[in-house]
């Protein structure tokens, strides 16, 4: 490499002395939160409630730039939906079908069993697994506008068997991405609305005359989605505040170094905020991506995000061996894990932290964002320690199942009764000591 100053990427070693700051620095990541948005939010959450669709309307035509009258103007038919399907060209009706298809197949794993056991007196204990009834979409507008987030979102949801998804998707100046309402139509939507924002995340929050009222909301959005959404959970559930893409990936030096400069591109490219980052202990081998990132970028169509981010919050990083390279993985906790080297099952084990890993040379990230199966919805910013990629789970709750015999019930009942009246609540204690059998 010519000189650090000039080049796009950041050269990181574990070993400098600084590496601990640099790489939080790097990583380093808090979801826009601001007071100016905060009450700009509340203000339309509470317009929404309080005057349904009149409030919907005004929103949308103030910030999308329409002329509407009435709401139904801002809800596309099912026909609508079906006749953009019918309208694309046949290979990317295809593909959408393709990648869909192995969605479906893949979530149909996740589908979780409701289960019993019974005790020697007869009592049976279970947990039953129920949908949602209504899930809402939201599918940001412009830039972000993924058709593939589109299947992402409701096929899980279709195959936890919720009755009815409701997808919003603003469309500013009246512009529609025609491959969204493609995949709404093979996903099998049953309500879009075209309208976005806080008064979309109100309106299928707390339901009006028109949008119907939905019990969680899932999907990615601009800080104003991400402050609404905020602010309605607990009322409705809600998937997750997404940050920025992320793809990390771990190399032996045995990957050609294209490769890996155009996987580094692909989650770079989503955004400037985006953050890639490579992890090897072949310097000779960074040099390498080094030099391809520098002749690839030019040629790119994103070129000036991909550099933005690159040079934001990229880095090239020289570990010691596969033992610091896993201490990074788990530090680091990517919401994408590419591990490009020789046997990576051998690794798995030891990733404790990652929302998708992608094993070995050929499986480039970008294959599992369209249609590899598994979900492209992933935690982002570290909150792989905690939790994990969209799925059927997200779209279904359990409810325990508790039945008595009578002998159950008699011992039960003399367990209870003691701690209640340990809790001073006598009342309980009386109902379970009336099922005690003398
Ligand atoms: N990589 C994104 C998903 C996506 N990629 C959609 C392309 N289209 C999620 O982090
Ligand atoms: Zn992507």
């Amino acid at each position: 490499m010519s000189s650090a100053s000039t080049a796009t990427i950041s050269r990181l070693s574990t070993l400098d002395a600084t590496f601990d700051q640099h790489l939080g620095a790097l990583l380093d990541w808090e979801g826009v939160s601001d007071s100016a948005v905060q009450s700009r939010v509340d203000e339309i959450l509470s317009d929404v409630k309080q005057r349904g669709d009149a409030a919907v309307i005004e929103a949308t035509n103030r910030f999308d730039r329409l002329s509407v009258e009435g709401m139904e103007e801002l809800r596309l038919k099912p026909e609508q939906l079906k006749q953009a399907f019918d309208n694309l060209p046949a290979e990317q009706r295809d593909a959408l079908a393709s990648a869909a298809e192995r969605i479906r197949l893949y979530h149909e794993r996740q589908k979780p069993t409701s289960w019993q056991y019974e005790e020697a007196d007869g009592t049976v204990l279970g947990q039953q697994v129920t949908a949602l009834d209504r899930a809402g979409i939201y599918v940001p507008g412009g830039k972000a506008a993924y058709p593939s987030s589109v299947l992402m979102n409701a096929i899980p949801a279709h195959v936890a068997g919720v009755r009815e998804i409701v997808m919003v998707v603003p469309t500013p100046d009246g512009v529609v991405n025609e491959l969204v309402l493609a995949a709404a139509h093979l996903a099998g939507v049953d309500y879009v609305f075209t309208i976005g924002g806080a008064q979309a995340i109100a309106a299928m929050a707390y339901g009006t005359e028109t949008v119907p009222r939905v019990d969680k909301i899932v999907g990615p959005g601009n800080i104003y989605v991400a402050t609404a959404k905020r602010a309605v959970f607990g009322q409705v559930g809600i998937d997750m505040i997404a940050g920025p893409s992320e793809i990390l990936v771990v190399s032996d030096g045995q990957t050609d170094p294209d490769w890996l400069a155009m996987d580094l591109f692909s989650q770079a490219e989503h955004d400037e905020d985006a953050q890639a980052i490579l992890v090897s202990w072949d310097s000779a081998h960074l040099d390498a991506v080094a030099a391809s990132i520098e002749r690839l970028l030019p040629t790119l169509d994103r070129e000036g995000i991909v550099r933005e981010s690159l040079s934001r919050r990229g880095a090239l990083i020289l570990c010691q061996d596969k033992a610091d390279a896993i201490a990074m993985i788990n530090r680091i906790a990517p919401e994408h894990l590419e591990l490009s080297v020789e046997a990576p099952d051998t690794w798995l084990g030891e990733v404790r932290h990652a929302g998708a890993i992608f094993m070995g040379r050929y499986t480039a990230e970008a294959l599992g964002d369209y249609c590899a199966g598994p979900n492209h919805v992933l935690p982002t910013s570290g909150t792989a320690r905690f939790s994990s990629p969209l799925g059927v789970y997200d779209f279904q709750k359990r409810s325990s199942i508790i039945h008595c015999s009578s002998e159950g019930a008699s011992e039960l009942g003399k367990v209870a009764s003691v701690l209640a009246r340990g809790e001073s609540l006598t009342a309980h204690a009386r109902s379970a000591e009336y099922r005690i059998r003398n």
